[in-house]
């Protein structure tokens, strides 16, 4: 998260970390055992190599809650070349919620433009950062119409209907290490953390709208629980 502040956990209670080994990425959990997250996050990836991490704002600290993951969905028409339909269900293998960890709900409406929305997530603070944040941040950034994010990125990455823009260029973004992690609206998981070119640069963030493909997720956990 770049141009923001350090937050807490409190604040950001359905936040979840999503790590392998070698990689961070964020998560937000939308019933008490499934957690909704980036589809590239996961992608080819072993389930067993994943570790959950939620409830404190220092994460793999002394207070934090982890599970395994022993499900993983990917939606069928994620591209890994476009990121088009980013986004894939992770089933854990039991309830998370707890004091400092509590669902969010998928918002059924786009954001409106210009509207203020916060993003939050363990990713670079600095654009030239070599490692991830110890303690969570968050951020706020307008959201951007569909035709000024399709303008910004026209030559450069073609805009799917999944994909919505937020930001404030060369200031607040999201960063290496928040993918797969929330958009929040008034209260709901608006959109996924998805990609960009580079991090509070001349373009936007890009981010998966979740009225887009809420309806996907829902059947996986119905099917899977
Ligand atoms: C990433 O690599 C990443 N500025 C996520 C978001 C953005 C850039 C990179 C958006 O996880």
């Amino acid at each position: 998260i770049i141009g923001g502040q350090v937050s807490s956990i409190k604040q950001e209670k359905y936040l979840v970390q999503v790590t392998t080994a070698t990689e961070l990425c964020g998560g937000s959990l939308i019933k008490p055992r499934w957690v909704i997250t980036a589809a590239h996050c996961v992608y080819k990836k072993n389930k067993a190599d994943f570790k959950v991490y939620g409830g404190a704002s220092n994460q793999a600290g002394p207070h934090a809650i982890v599970r395994q993951v022993d499900y993983v969905a990917i939606r069928p028409d994620f591209n890994i070349k476009t990121l088009n339909m980013d986004v894939a269900a992770l089933r854990l293998t039991s309830n998370m919620t707890g004091a400092n960890i509590e669902t969010i709900g998928l918002a059924t409406q786009p954001v409106p433009a210009r509207a203020l929305v916060k993003i939050s997530g363990w990713g670079l603070t600095t654009a030239d950062a070599t490692t991830t944040a110890t303690r969570v941040h968050s951020v706020i950034v307008p959201m951007w119409s569909r035709a000024s994010c399709v303008s910004a990125f026209r030559g450069v990455h073609r805009i799917t209907r999944s994909m919505v823009c937020a930001a404030k260029l060369y200031q607040r973004d999201s960063c290496d290490g928040d993918s797969g992690g929330p958009l929040v609206y008034r209260g709901q998981l608006a959109a996924i953390v998805s990609y960009g070119y580079g991090c509070a640069s001349s373009l936007p963030g890009v981010y998966t709208s979740v009225p887009v493909i809420r309806e996907w997720f829902l059947r996986i956990v119905k099917q899977h629980s």
